[in-house]
């Protein structure tokens, strides 16, 4: 590779894993936004489909077990943030409101360490870094990932049948998110979560324009985290996973396994750290939950007319399913067959390549719903393309 090369593919790949990192960590954002929406869609999608699994006895979500919080120690000196006032009385309130020890709140939070890498790894990108969905495409789809996936298929064809019946989410959109999120458990990620997520709830880098919003996702994220660690039976510190967060082959944030974690194998425990069956519950039931429409396809082809389309009118709504297929087609945006008798919305997605002319696909409800793990349409299309791929190969 020449130096420029190197350095682009160096670019590609921090881009690729802001990417993924910026979008986990802002999913419960996002959330926040869309999930009354989401309640009403869900509620009529169930109703719909309520008579169809009738007989199937789906997996009831968890909360949390009941907290342990004696669990919650730490053998770890204190540190910078037992010196940080907003950090102290962050742990105070939050033993107030957890019936926990207020020492051993702020023990933990106090032996946190500041992490100037994870505040660098979510700083804005460089005005000149351009995106580029066939590097990104490639380090997706590519030989590892597709071997792997088979083998994982293959391995749990049983829960990922049993996900289709119960949740209506097709097996190939579960092992392409757990492929392009961590390549079947490889990629887990080695920060210690405790250091990142207090790192990001009080340091969130102010050059972000987005960095109070961030920051309160983390702290929420810090709390969601100290009440999973009181159920579990580790120290607090042995809990590692991204740099912004993230964690296991499904890389959960922790207020999502509250929200969407299933015993899917009912052993009575969940695991989304190990245990496939539960992984997969988890991404089934993630997809549910955000009005995932059984056999709607996620995306069509699109021929655009460069010159002539209407560009800014259709991708001003970006990825939100706006149009009729009609009027995609008749300003600008050709579909076929296939995607002029969709009957529901559809969006226009650009997706920019560095050098040469954009891709774009036509994106539907369900194209949406995937960008709801993680908030990128070049994060969606790879993982609907991985997920296809091993399907088809096998
Ligand atoms: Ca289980």
């Amino acid at each position: 590779m020449t130096p420029d090369t190197s350095r682009a593919a160096s670019l590609v790949a921090i881009w690729t894993v802001t990417c993924l990192c910026t979008a986990s960590l802002s999913r419960n954002l996002r959330h926040l936004g869309t999930v009354a929406l989401l309640l009403v869609t869900t509620v009529f999608v169930g109703c719909a489909s309520q008579a169809a699994s009738a007989q199937q006895q789906p997996p009831v979500a968890l909360a949390y077990p009941a907290n342990n919080n004696e669990a919650l120690t730490t053998s770890r000196p204190a540190g910078y943030y037992a010196k940080r006032g907003a950090a102290m009385s962050f742990a105070t309130d939050w033993a107030l409101n957890n019936g926990a020890q207020a020492t051993h709140i702020r023990a933990i939070v106090g032996s946190a360490q500041r992490l100037p890498s994870v505040i660098k790894l979510v700083s804005p990108a460089p005005k000149t870094f351009k995106k580029d969905w066939r590097s990104y495409r490639a380090r997706f789809i590519e030989p590892v990932r597709l071997t792997a996936g088979q083998s994982f298929w293959q391995r749990n064809a049983d829960h990922l049948e049993r996900a289709e019946v119960t949740y209506g989410v097709p097996a190939w959109l579960i092992v392409g998110v757990i492929g392009v999120e961590s390549i079947y458990g490889r990629h887990t990620g080695s920060y210690t979560t405790l250091d990142v997520l207090t790192t990001l709830a009080f340091d969130f880098p102010k050059s972000h324009p987005k960095w109070k919003a961030r920051q309160a996702f983390f702290r929420d994220e810090l709390s969601a985290f100290l009440q999973l660690a009181s159920t579990q039976d580790r120290k607090i510190e042995s809990w590692v996973g991204s740099y912004a967060g993230a964690l296991g082959w499904p890389q959960f944030m922790p207020s999502s396994w509250q929200q969407y974690a299933v015993d899917f194998d009912g052993d009575g425990h969940i695991d989304l750290l190990n245990n496939q069956a539960d992984i997969i519950g988890y991404v089934a039931n993630y997809f549910k939950a955000f009005g995932w429409q059984t056999n709607m396809p996620t995306h069509f082809k699109v021929t655009v007319d460069q010159t002539h389309a209407a560009l800014p009118k259709l991708l001003e709504p970006d990825i939100v399913p706006t149009f009729t297929a009609n009027d995609l087609h008749h300003n600008g945006a050709a579909l076929g067959a296939d995607g002029l008798a969709h009957q529901a919305s559809l969006a226009l997605v650009l997706l920019k390549n560095a050098k040469g002319s954009p891709t774009y696909v036509a994106g539907t409800h369900n194209f949406y719903v995937v960008t709801r793990y993680n908030w990128s349409s070049y994060y969606a299309l790879a993982v609907i393309e991985l997920g296809q791929a091993i399907q088809d190969s096998l």
